[in-house]
């Protein structure tokens, strides 16, 4: 049967493609959610796809997360480096979480530098671009 995979991002990557391309490209959050659609078909991975600029509305998709999927990619944006709530309730997801960021949030500013979500995360990409994205589903198809 196929594995259903939660993917969410967090503030701001609604604007991907327009907001500073230099650090995170110029392609959209459409185009990266049809090609992790086209991926995850041929991985026999079904995706649910989800972007908010609100915290509690992140959550939420994590609480639903809990009932049905067997994995979450998230890439937090600005709360990976602020949000205890976001920790705590992948904290309640018990499969596994695959941190995602586009840029190399190690080459940035200090700030940057920490991740509340690493702490629960399995397994962290940055630097790859959107590619990582889709890094995360060859992951989940292991
Ligand atoms: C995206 C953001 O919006 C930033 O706030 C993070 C992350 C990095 C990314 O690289 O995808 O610091």
């Amino acid at each position: 049967m196929s594995k259903l995979i939660y993917v969410l991002n967090g503030p701001n990557l609604n604007l991907l493609g327009k907001r500073q391309p230099e650090i995170y490209g110029d392609e959209t959050l459409q185009d990266v959610e049809d090609k992790m659609r086209q991926r995850g078909t041929e991985l026999d991975l079904t995706i649910e796809f989800f972007q908010s600029n609100h915290e509690g509305e992140i959550i939420d998709q994590i609480h639903a997360a809990r009932d049905h999927a067997q994995g979450i990619i998230i890439n937090p944006a600005a709360y990976t480096h602020t949000s205890v709530a976001i920790l705590d309730a992948l904290n309640t997801f018990e499969s596994a979480v695959v941190e995602v960021h586009i840029s190399n949030v190690h080459k940035r500013e200090s700030f940057r530098h920490h991740s509340y979500v690493s702490l629960r995360a399995e397994a962290v990409i940055a630097g790859m671009g959107t590619l990582g994205y889709r890094v995360a589903l060859e992951y989940f198809a292991q």
